[in-house]
């Protein structure tokens, strides 16, 4: 054995020693139970075991090219990235992982010039999505990440998924490797190893496979490479690019008023909702203002539409008349009470290539007739489409499991509980952990506010907070 591999294995046992790795029966992020737990967060209780693996690191990436700088995944890698930092002399960045305003704070603390070159620092890699979060948001400051330094691949996946993303990854330890060196020193028996050995046998084939059917745990990024529909890739890009699972329902009767919302709220939004129908000086030329301000602020045009009728007439309805809705928003509404027909003539009709469809399951209004056996025919119909359904309208969470379709939730507001004519409110935190918002519909909470944009701020920051708890939970 290698003096390197003799000081890993030193520093294995001694994580054992401080409970950072576990056996037994353990719930993973995704719902998995997996057999072995490895939690690196008490290291800073143990600094002399933070300076070996800021050494064993050190001496790990001296075969590697020079990086300009380091940043480590929040928030275990933090202290492991800042003590590399310190004791080779390599500036540190840190990317904030908290929900933030673009307009004040930064993403990335610390100096950097564009087109530094960045190692990653993590601690443990699954399926590898914390670390491409923390790519993303170095990409978007400028910064050049090509190579990942872990101390320890579970191997379940998250390589392959890195190397897909352009990451190298390289590992101090593989699993593998870690229970051989624990089995050597006494630590862990022969059926403990055989028991990882068939977890991993069972769970490293296909990472798709092992994050299935867990759409309220997963990250939107991590949901992303379930989405077959073009537009919802986009959305969950938006949406992480943006940090907001804000839908605006532009409830308001003139192309101005419309037009201003848009300037105003596009910032913080990754769905506008217009019901073209209610706009009462509609001409067409308004569409390439309200499409110019969409691509200016990132932002997706959704014609909540409700689609309800045979599919000829929704092909008519879709793409003619002076609205022309295929041709401009990339999202519509429809109801599934008329069968595939409608999903046919949408599908079949002429106008923008991507397009998505949010088929109406259950509605958020007092006395509504969508009951059980609907919901479930509705379900069932939109697995038929996978490649042109978006999501799901609806307000329970038990509904959707697959993690490439999004549960659109309308009946949002903090300060009203209804209106008048039946509409039924919840709060934002409601919406998304209790009822499996992805996308929360907020509308007159926004339109009738005398500061918009505020407002808009406001919505989207506590539903962030709200999902970043959601997937933060075990
Ligand atoms: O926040 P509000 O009540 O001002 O607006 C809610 C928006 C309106 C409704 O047409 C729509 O959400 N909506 C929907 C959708 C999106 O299809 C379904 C539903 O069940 N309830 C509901 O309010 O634009």
């Amino acid at each position: 054995m290698s003096t390197f591999d003799e000081k890993l294995k030193l520093f294995a046992v001694d994580l054992y020693k401080i409970n950072a790795i576990k056996f037994g029966e353990y719930k993973t992020k995704v719902g998995l139970i997996t057999p072995v737990y490895c939690d690196l967060r008490v290291i800073v209780s143990y600094p002399q075991l933070l300076n070996t693996l800021a050494e064993l690191i050190i001496e790990y990436i001296k075969k590697m090219q020079t990086f300009d700088i380091v940043c480590g995944v929040p928030y275990t890698a933090l202290p492991i990235a800042t003590v590399v930092s310190v004791k080779n002399s390599i500036p540190m960045v840190m990317r904030r992982k908290e929900a933030k305003d673009y307009g004040t704070k930064k993403l990335i603390e610390g100096q950097f010039k564009e087109g530094d070159n960045c190692l990653i620092v993590e601690d443990v890699v699954t399926s590898g999505s914390s670390i491409l979060e923390t790519v993303k948001d170095l990409k978007n400051s400028g910064i050049k990440c090509s190579d990942a330094i872990v101390l320890l691949n579970r191997e379940q996946g998250g390589e392959k998924l890195l190397s897909e993303n352009g990451i190298k990854m390289h590992a101090l330890l593989s699993l593998t490797q870690l229970m051989q060196f624990l089995k050597e020193a006494n630590c862990v028996n022969e059926s403990v190893v055989e028991k990882v050995k068939i977890y991993l046998q069972n769970t490293q084939v296909d990472p798709n496979v092992l994050i299935k059917n867990n759409r309220l745990k997963l990250s939107f990024l991590e949901r992303l490479n379930f989405a077959k529909n073009p537009v919802t890739r986009r959305l969950l890009q938006v949406m992480c690019d943006k940090k907001t699972t804000l839908c605006v329902a532009a409830d308001v009767t003139s192309t101005t008023d419309l037009l201003n919302l848009a300037e105003q709220t596009g910032p913080h939004i990754c769905l506008f909702k217009t019901h073209i129908d209610i706009v009462e000086d509609f001409h067409p030329n308004f569409l390439k203002h309200l499409k110019e301000i969409a691509e200016r602020h990132n932002f997706i045009i959704f014609e909540d539409r409700k689609f309800a009728d045979i599919g000829n007439t929704v092909q008519l309805q879709y793409s003619k008349s002076m609205y022309q809705i295929s041709s401009w928003a990339n999202l519509v509404t429809a109801h599934s009470v008329m069968g595939k027909g409608i999903l046919e003539g949408i599908q079949q009709s002429e106008g923008l290539k991507d397009r998505g469809v949010f088929l109406l399951a259950e509605a958020s209004c007092a006395g509504s007739l969508t009951d059980q056996s609907y919901v479930d025919a509705t379900l069932k119909l939109a697995k038929q489409y996978p490649d042109l359904i978006t999501g799901i309208v609806c307000q329970n969470p038990l509904l959707l499991e697959e993690p490439g379709v999004i549960q659109l939730t309308p009946g949002v507001h903090l300060e009203s509980v209804g209106d008048r004519l039946a509409q039924q409110y919840n709060s934002p935190e409601t919406v998304v952990l209790e009822k499996g918002a992805d996308v929360a519909v907020v509308g007159r909470a926004i339109t009738k506010s005398a500061d918009p944009a505020a407002e808009a701020v406001k919505y989207k920051e506590v539903l962030w907070a709200a999902y970043e708890k959601r997937i933060a939970s075990q």
